[in-house]
Order: structure tokens, then sequence, then C-alpha cells
């Protein structure tokens, strides 16, 4: 099925997703960046799938979104799926690329930025994806803030994940929040999450445990005028999270490293993950598989209550 937008912009749906939206059942997008420029192949591929099968588990129909073809694609098949995953270079495509990636064709990879671009012009509520962007270390001298939170200002969708990596530096990626308004809510847990870390030690602003309390919440943002995000935030199981030390330590000596070799820009983000990875003999990339999966699950849950809630 396809639909144009504003006319030149084409959203091509695929079939299950177009069904699931016109009888008003639950639908996640989900970003591509995390399978071109996240893990590595195979377990990239194979990370998507049980993040699509994770997402139905909840009660919902996935709908990964990329650039393909000049074209949004929203809701891939495996074979999309396996070609993403397995194309090298493929370029990270956020908001600010996503006008230039569709003119010239070819493929690209939506970050949580332009994912949420692609959702709102699909007509879909809710994003689930492990890690946000957010406000880099040391961006009082960078400026290096994720065009993530820009987007959540502009965005209407409901946004699920397990906080913000601690690459970056989460309390002023809270502050900004405040100060735009943007709702953060902590389903069914204390404190703001880092990614592969139970907690940042940062208390969440507002705990909620009821699901129909966070969907209720969720329509109440919107049906007050706002255009923007609503995060909901759900740490990983403790089990499978990353020792806190241990990750602070890599992160620190892999800044080092990337100031030695002049990284910076949408390079950092890539850079950083794929030194702590090397730091920690893996384990912060099997933890990322595994809050990947466990923050896809909550949204299709909480997508699920929403429809719910609407029907
Ligand atoms: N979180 C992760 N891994 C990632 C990203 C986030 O755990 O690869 C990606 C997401 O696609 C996010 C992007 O939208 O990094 C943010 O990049 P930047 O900081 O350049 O805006
Ligand atoms: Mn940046």
């Amino acid at each position: 099925m396809t639909r144009k937008v504003h006319s030149t912009v084409e959203v091509r749906l695929s079939e299950e997703v177009a069904d699931a939206l016109a009888e008003g059942r639950a639908v996640v997008a989900l970003e591509s960046n995390v399978i071109t420029h996240g893990l590595r192949y195979p377990d990239n591929a194979a990370t998507a799938h049980r993040v699509e099968d994770a997402v139905r588990e909840g009660g919902a129909v996935p709908a990964t979104v990329a650039v393909d073809d000049g074209v949004i694609r929203v809701g891939m098949t495996a074979a999309d799926i396996e070609r993403f995953a397995s194309t090298p270079g493929i370029p990270k495509v956020s908001a600010r690329d996503l006008p230039v990636a569709l003119a010239r064709g070819g493929m690209g990879a939506l970050t949580v930025a332009s994912s949420l671009i692609a959702a709102d012009l699909a007509g879909i509520a809710f994003f689930a994806s492990a890690g946000i962007g957010g406000v880099h270390r040391g961006a009082e001298t960078s400026m290096d803030i994720s065009s993530d939170l820009i987007q959540f200002t502009r965005s209407r969708v409901a946004v699920v994940c397990a906080g913000a990596k601690k690459i970056l530096d989460l309390g002023l990626t809270m502050e900004y929040l405040e100060t735009h308004s943007v709702p953060v809510v902590s389903y069914r847990s204390a404190d703001f999450p880092a990614f592969y870390c139970v907690s940042s030690g940062i208390p969440s602003p507002c705990r909620v445990d009821d699901p129909t309390v966070v969907a209720r919440a969720v329509e109440n943002h919107w049906a007050l005028g706002n255009h923007s995000a609503f995060l909901i935030t759900t740490p990983v199981d403790a089990a499978e999270a990353v020792d806190d030390a241990e990750v602070d330590r890599a992160i620190e000596e892999a800044m080092v490293a990337a100031r030695r070799d002049g990284v910076r820009g949408n390079a950092i983000t890539k850079y950083l993950m794929r030194a702590v990875d090397a730091a920690t003999q893996g384990r912060s990339s099997r933890a990322n598989m595994a809050v990947l999966i466990s923050t896809a699950r909550t949204g299709g849950h909480l997508a699920a209550a929403h429809a719910r809630h609407l029907a």
C-alpha cells in the first residue's frame, strides 16, 4: 500500500501495518539506525527480528522504518531487514538528513529523530528503542546535543526507551527535556534508566505503574495541544545489565581516544559504543541486544493499552 504525503514524499506502509492502523490496532515504530550502526552483522539481523517478535508478544504490530529507494518505508519484510543488516555503508539519516536522502534515492538508516518523523507521517502513536540520543558529555564546549531531543519537541509520538546511554550527560539530558516540557514517565520503576544499566542514579520525575494511566496521560498530552513526544522509560532486566563502574571507566577511556582521533559530529555515538564494547569484551553488545528486546516488549504492551483506551 502506498500513500503520498505533501505531494513529493512517499510513505509506503506494509500491508500489515496499513491494516492495523486502519482497524485502530496498536503499532510500534522501530528505528533502523540501530541495525546498521549499532550491532554488527549477523547479530544485528537476528536482534532486529527478535525486537519485532517482542513487539508482537507485547500485543502490537512492529513497523521498522527506513529510507529505501527514495521512499520512507514503514514496516519491512524479513528480506528487507537482512538487506539493511548486511549492506555495508548505509548512511545514518537523522532528521536534517532526511530531505536529501529521499531526493537522492538509495538506502538510509533512520535514527530516533527521523523515525519519529516517519511515525508521525504514517499515523503511528508509539515508537520503541533502547537508547535515545541526548546531551553529550562536554556539550558546554562541543554544543553536541542529539537532534533526537529537538525532534521530541516536534513529533506527536510516545517514545518507549531504556533511558539514554551513559556516554551522554544524563543530568543535562533530563534538564533539556524538562525545559521543553517533554513528559518523562518511568513505567514500574523509580529511576531514569541508563540503557544497559538499570539506573542512571537520577530519580525519575514521575513513576506510573498502571498501563491505562500511561495511555490516558499520553492522550492528555496531545489533547492539551502539545505537538511533541511523550517519553516513557523502562529499565533493562537486572540480570542482563552491565556493571556501572566498568562501563564508566570504558567511557572515560573512549572519550579520550575520540578526542585523540578527532572523532566528532554524527560519528561520535557509534565510535563510543564500539569502544565501550571492545573494553567490556562484548558484554555491552549482549546487554544492548537484551535491552532492545525488553524495551520493544514493553513498547508493544503500552501501545496495546493505548489502542484499547482509544477503542
Ligand atoms: N542508542 C544506542 N545505539 C545507537 C543509537 C542510540 O544504543 O546506535 C543511535 C540512535 O539511532 C540514535 C542516534 O537516534 O544514535 C543518536 O545519534 P546522535 O547522537 O548523533 O544524534
Ligand atoms: Mn551529535
